[in-house]
């Protein structure tokens, strides 16, 4: 699947940003600020783990000759940093070549300005030309978004490591500090803060998009300071707990889900983002005290139970971008609008977590309904695309083959085969997008080993 999704980019997109499979062109977009090659930079990793030898040479022969940084245009920070900096730090990781590092650390450089706010809280959008910086239109009150600027902590410090420049790492300390002086209503994170006052600009709080991996970060952050870094495990309790007290509920047919707050009031609603936090949780859960352990990985299992069934439940077999609990629905969209599979990884995520932490077949069993439903649904002649709706059987296609799908989505299904030794979870954290970063053992090097 990974050979095909790659050779028709090649072919068709190859330095644009992703593959239009059903017209068989490239797609550029408007998230990386005239960057190219999303989905080369994105499938580096994965082509290198699953031993694609020559596929790798040709992505790597593009980021040498072609992967151009100067450019001029408007890009999301969080975007560029999970998808660029995660793919080219993770490769450099694994294949200690120097011209990943060299291109991570050019980048970062560039994403700097984007800090300058009264607060250090950097905004969401960035010219990387010419370093002005501005909040997303859609976003409140000119307010930054939790789950961006609170999703760039293990790149950032890496960045710091192998340029011995503190100034990254001190960025994302200061973010920290920020969101541990304010005030969270009833423990929760609300996802839109100002970046000029430092207050919240409006309590909407969600485990899915617009949070989801400010969480994610915070346990990860704990794991790759090879558990020295406290007050991320102190913060990702606090939240956990908070979110659990408030946010977390069990359907009249049984299923747990996490809903969604708006000042108080809760949405009966689970986002496809938000099946990320199975895994999450289930991590999490391996180093919580004795008397909380099974109780998490309990949570982490009803959680990706549930997002098994909002797959189960459809005529494809593949999840819908939203479900809800409420009217007598359970775990299915109810809106037209939320239909749709875009190739997203977080369910087959949680998947892999939940195997190698629990062993349990079924996971794998949950994992292959996948690849068949993927199979028989996404693949078209030249690649993998997204359906508009998941309950009918003869899907429209939308045309994209999302740069994800190749850094996330095969890359958990292929761990999720593997011995558990590939990528060993004591040695690496999956950034947001997928790409492995070593944990901060201080005999670590970077080498070709995982
Ligand atoms: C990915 O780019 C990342 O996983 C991000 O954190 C959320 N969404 C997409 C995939 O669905």
């Amino acid at each position: 699947m990974m050979k095909f999704a790659w050779d028709n980019y090649k072919q068709y997109a190859l330095g644009k940003n992703e593959l239009r499979p059903l017209t068989k062109n490239g797609h550029i977009g408007n998230m990386f600020g005239g960057l190219r090659g999303a989905t080369v930079v994105d499938a580096l990793d994965t082509l290198y783990i699953m031993e694609l030898e020559e596929e790798f040479q040709e992505a790597k022969k593009w980021v040498e000759k072609s992967f151009d940084l100067n450019v001029n245009g408007e890009a999301s920070l969080f975007e560029v940093n999970i998808r660029y900096i995660g793919g080219l730090l993770a490769t450099y990781y694994l294949t200690g070549e120097e011209v990943f590092k060299s291109k991570a650390l050019e980048l970062g450089e560039k994403l700097l300005p984007a800090f300058n706010t009264p607060t250090g809280i950097p905004r969401g959008v960035i010219n990387l030309g010419s370093g002005m910086s501005w909040s997303w239109g859609w976003a409140s009150a000119g307010s930054s978004i939790l789950a961006e600027f609170g999703t760039l902590h293990l790149e950032f410090l890496h960045l710091s490591e192998l340029s011995g420049n503190p100034v990254f790492a001190e960025k994302v300390m200061n973010i920290r500090k920020v969101l541990n002086r304010v005030e969270k209503p009833q423990g929760l994170y609300p996802n839109f803060l100002s970046p000029v006052t430092g207050n919240w600009v409006q309590h909407h709080v969600s485990i899915g998009g617009l949070g989801d991996s400010f969480y994610e970060y915070l346990i990860k952050s704990w794991l790759m300071s090879d558990k020295k870094d406290s007050e991320a495990k102190r913060m990702y309790d606090d939240a956990l707990e908070a979110i659990e007290k408030h946010l977390v509920k069990k359907s009249a047919g049984g299923l747990t889900y996490i809903a969604e707050w708006r000042g108080g009031i809760l949405d009966h609603k689970m986002g496809h983002l938000a099946c990320f936090s199975g895994g999450m949780i289930a991590l999490g859960a391996e180093h919580a005290g004795e008397d909380r352990k099974q109780h998490y990985l309990d949570l982490a299992g009803e959680i990706t139970n549930t997002c098994h069934e909002s797959y189960a439940r459809s005529d494809t077999k593949l999840g819908p971008e939203a479900f809800r609990f409420d009217a007598g629905t359970e775990a299915m969209a109810t809106r037209l609008s939320e239909r749709y599979y875009i190739l997203r990884p977080e369910v087959v995520e949680s998947y892999m977590y939940m195997w190698r932490l629990t062993h349990n077949p079924k996971y794998r069993q949950w994992g292959w309904e996948v690849v068949k439903a993927l199979e028989k649904h996404c693949r078209v002649e030249a690649g993998f695309s997204g359906i508009r709706d998941v309950y009918t059987t003869t899907p429209t296609h939308d045309n994209m083959q999302q740069s994800f799908f190749l850094a996330e989505t095969l890359k958990y299904l292929y761990l999720l085969f593997c011995e558990d030794d590939v990528l060993s979870l004591d040695d690496w954290v999956f950034n947001t997008e997928a790409h492995p970063l070593p944990v901060n053992h201080t005999n670590f090097k970077a080498s070709a080993r995982w």
